[in-house]
């Protein structure tokens, strides 16, 4: 497979200015008629007109009204070439498609006998020859044509023009998007479905037309995702003054998807997981998801479709931007401090259990990558969430009116056009007159930099000095890094637990400061500091670092009862909960066999006593200080990891707060209860969330009473989230009521796919569950590789969730892994791709270990024939 380097950027040679498809809908033939309007780009060189084409017929091509023969272009690959092109050009293309055979999912494709497409990133070209870049944007029309009865429904982008019924019995729908736009972003859906709509009145005064289609028997799931869709709008509107700019606005939910949904102008197609939802059937968890998910594909048509991106290495300058403004978003939805650092904390969770282990990884790539061979294997936590991140810093460092006015200049200079991640920054630089030269080096660098900090307070000079130092490890072809640009948010606190008032070089900074590391060796200077602080470093976690500091416990516990700032408040429990995981995974390791007589102090304990005793304090807070750091960032902290021993410390260290804070847990279990009617607000799923979690250590050192408990709550559950968390609490006890629990919960919800896909998931992330349970499973009635959602429920969730199961010491667990890789790989790169990637961090494990995943690597890399994605993957794990 072939490289693509992002300095071989050209311009495209030809542009499209209008784009009329036509298309006769058949599942086992789909004839498109693509007719469009070319002219030469004068910003290129080149001379020939380039389309792409893939796993499509070509039946005929005509330029000018003249059909070209064998000799007037050339078929190379995916790449058609038209030689000698005039200037300007009508072309007329016709092709055959094969949508019910296309397991890819991209293109187009059937989905329960419907048709949908993902075109994202390069699917265009599964559809039509098409100039298929982000950087070629054109005006679209777009005639659909199908079977009345079995597609009632037929919906593209933009407006719909014309509907009816053609003289051959079948029905038309005309569409037009008012907007030119880059072929990824064309959508069609060709469906039995139906919509729950309603008509918005938008800040100007103008009404859209919102929809949100599903299957007919799930419109009793669609108003979460309305609502959270009307808010989206809102909220665009007053943060930002960005406004609907489409008189119509329609989600579609489909079951056979490969990401979480797409941005489509004007037709979000949408994974049914971020779709539907009721208390009966959807979590705390997946309310939330619906939230976040809508906001952002709303947010891209601000942020990735009217700005766009010039080519696929800037794919975080709208994934980046869009994930901080739906983080934003749903931060806002909350509204109170400690509800946005709750959600600040998940985000720096999620940043360490994914993005800092593939920064650290084989797959590490910088934000803005320099090369890929597949760019679907770059929907990455480093594009997403690190690019978040990112963004986040501008506005860290400039502050939130400053980060806005670069907002303002980027879509003032950007409107319309297809840019790169370097307009952005200059944007941000040139609306706040700042040299934002350095911070690039976020852009252009792999790898998680490490800032070590040392302090020193001056009792006599009432100073009080902080040396910041900072590194980056060496990653894939980047053996030396540059400083970063590091906003580093710092605060003291005084020996009473408040804040000590801040100046550094004579300029007062409240109670934190935002210092600016640039260099590698940086030392910053608080004066007037009348006694030895407590230093709250990286507050609201303000780079995407790993801090250095020795921290005693006596400071951490200190931090954990005090720190105003939420975040840090609670990265000093995660501290604290660390140093033992790591030290008992030691002691474990260390005894083989033998009894490696483990003890969790009563510092620790007692700190988690006194943080989940806090009433004072929102359960929200109290569920994130109380969970341990996860197995995976456990494994990342280690040179040598040994998955059992890190999975046996740490439900060492779980039931030993379930044993000693029995009566604590209990009080609060009883204590956040919430009768009535469900409501996923904030307050709500924190109350669950910290009632659940006491339920969890309950059960980690199961007692009969503790298992009675949780059975009474799965019988009397009148939600998922309880039930569902109930379940999963005695699935993972072991407990003897597990099995008829888990048979009752797959009966009365077999017809909600996406609870199937929560019942694969519990009992394949389950400690118990070694690799033949999961073999047994894929023999059950409801299981199929050709789903996404199932597959990952299953496969997914076992090789990448489920540590001590899939790391068996017999290698059982990655024979299982290359077959599943192989299998899926000829259904669907894309999801095997991902599922490939559980190997990624194969060379830290124990040398037994390591050897047999190396196996399973060569294995697959062997097999003659594998998409480019797992190809990447695998070459690049064993590189
Ligand atoms: N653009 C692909 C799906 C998403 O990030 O919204
Ligand atoms: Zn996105």
């Amino acid at each position: 497979p072939q490289t693509i380097y992002r300095k071989d950027y050209t311009a495209p040679s030809y542009l499209v200015d209008t784009v009329e498809l036509g298309f006769d809908l058949d599942p086992a033939r789909t004839v498109v008629a693509n007719r469009m309007t070319v002219r030469r780009n004068p910003a290129s060189a080149q001379r020939e007109i380039e389309l792409y084409g893939e796993d499509i017929e070509l039946v005929s091509l005509r330029l000018n009204g003249r059909t070209l023969g064998e000799g007037d272009y050339v078929i190379e690959g995916t790449l058609l070439r038209i030689p000698n092109a005039p200037e300007e050009a009508t072309l007329e293309i016709e092709t055959i498609c094969v949508p019910e055979s296309n397991t890819t999912l991209s293109g187009l494709y059937t989905s329960n006998g419907s048709f949908y497409t993902q075109c994202e990133a390069e699917g265009f070209r599964r559809i039509t020859y098409f100039p298929d870049r982000p950087d070629v944007m054109a005006r679209y029309t777009v005639m659909l044509r199908a079977d009345k009865d079995k597609y009632p429904v037929l919906l593209s982008n933009g407006n719909l023009i014309d509907e009816g019924i053609l003289p051959d019995g079948r029905r038309y729908a005309l569409w037009e998007d008012p907007f030119k736009k880059p072929s990824y972003l064309f959508a069609l859906v060709a469906a039995r479905i139906v919509c729950q709509e309603e008509d918005f009145e938008l800040a100007d005064g103008r009404t859209a037309l919102l929809q949100v289609w599903v299957e007919e028997g799930n419109l009793d799931k669609t108003d979460y995702a309305m609502q959270s869709l009307k808010h989206s709008i809102r909220w665009d509107e007053e943060r930002w003054d960005l406004e609907l700019d489409l008189d119509r606005f329609m989600i579609v939910a489909v079951g056979d998807f490969n990401m979480g949904a797409m941005e489509n102008k004007g037709l979000n197609i949408f994974n049914t997981k971020f779709v539907l939802a009721n208390p009966r059937v959807a979590t705390d968890v997946d309310f939330q998801g619906i939230e976040a998910v809508v906001g952002h594909e709303y947010f891209h048509n601000w942020t990735g479709n009217r700005v766009t991106c010039r080519d696929w290495f800037q794919l975080s300058l709208k994934e980046g931007l869009t994930v901080f403004r739906d983080q934003e978003f749903s931060a806002d939805m909350i509204g109170t401090n400690t509800g946005r650092a709750v959600t600040r904390i998940d985000q720096v969770r999620t940043l360490r259990q994914a993005q800092f282990p593939e920064d650290a990884g084989p797959m590490a790539h910088p934000v803005r990558p320099d090369s890929f061979v597949e760019i679907n294997n770059f929907y990455t936590v480093t594009v997403y969430e690190k690019g978040a991140e990112v963004v986040r810093m501008y506005q860290t460092l400039l502050g939130r009116d400053g980060f806005r006015k670069g907002m303002d200049l980027y879509f003032e200079r950007h409107d319309g056009q297809a840019v790169t991640c370097d307009d952005f920054r200059l944007a941000m630089a040139d609306a706040n007159g700042r040299d934002l030269t350095l911070f690039e080096r976020w852009y252009s660098q792999a790898g998680t930099p490490v800032v070590q900090a040392e302090t020193r307070w001056d009792e006599a000079a009432r100073t009080y000095t902080l040396r910041l130092v900072q590194s980056c490890p060496p990653t894939p072809g980047q053996p030396e890094k540059l400083p970063f640009h590091i906003p580093v948010a710092v605060g003291l606190l005084g020996r009473d637990g408040r804040d000590l008032p801040l100046t550094v070089d004579g300029k007062d900074h409240g109670t934190t400061a935002v210092l600016e590391l640039t260099e590698a060796d940086q030392t910053f200077t608080f004066t007037n500091v009348a006694e030895q602080p407590t230093p709250s470093i990286l507050r609201d976690f303000s780079a995407p670092v790993i801090l250095k500091y020795g921290y005693n416990d006596a400071e951490l516990v200190h931090l954990f009862s005090h720190d105003s700032d939420p975040v840090n408040r609670w990265e000093a429990g995660q501290r604290l909960a660390m140093s033992r995981l790591l030290k008992l995974s030691g002691q474990v390791a260390a005894a083989g066999n033998a009894d490696p007589k483990l003890d969790v102090d009563d510092v620790f304990i007692d700190a988690m006593r006194k943080i989940l005793a806090d009433d004072t304090l929102d359960p929200a807070f109290r569920e994130q200080a109380l969970l341990l750091p996860s197995e995976t960032m456990i494994a990342d902290q280690l040179d040598v990891v040994d998955p059992l021993a890190i999975h046996t410390a740490r439900q060492f260290v779980r039931a030993a707060i379930g044993t000693r804070l029995r009566g604590e847990l209990e009080a609060q279990y009883d204590a956040n209860q919430t009768p009535g009617e469900y409501s996923p607000d904030a307050a709500s799923i924190g109350k669950r969330a910290l009632k659940n979690l006491a339920l969890a250590y309950l059960c980690a050192a199961p007692d009969d009473a503790s298992l009675d408990l949780a059975r009474r709550q799965f019988d009397g559950a009148t939600n998922m989230t309880d039930r569902a968390a109930a379940l999963s609490a005695l699935v993972h006890a072991r407990a003897p009521a597990a099995g008829d629990a888990l048979q009752r919960f797959y009966d009365e919800f077999q017809g909600e796919p996406l609870v199937v896909d929560k019942w694969f998931a519990m009992q394949a992330s389950a400690p118990t569950t070694d690799v033949n349970r999961v073999r047994d499973l894929m023999t059950h009635k409801a299981f199929t590789l050709r789903n996404p959602n199932r597959a990952r429920s299953l496969v997914s969730t076992f090789c990448a969730g489920n540590p001590v199961g899939f790391h068996a010491p017999d290698g059982s667990g990655y024979a299982f892994w290359a077959e599943q890789v192989i299998a899926l790989d000829a259904l669907n790169p894309q999801v095997a791709s991902r599922l490939a990637r559980a190997m990624d961090r194969w060379r830290r494990y124990t040398p037994d270990l390591q050897a047999q995943m190396k196996r399973a690597l060569q294995q697959v890399a062997g097999q003659a024939k594998l998409s480019n994605d797992v190809r990447e993957v695998v070459s690049k794990a064993l590189a």
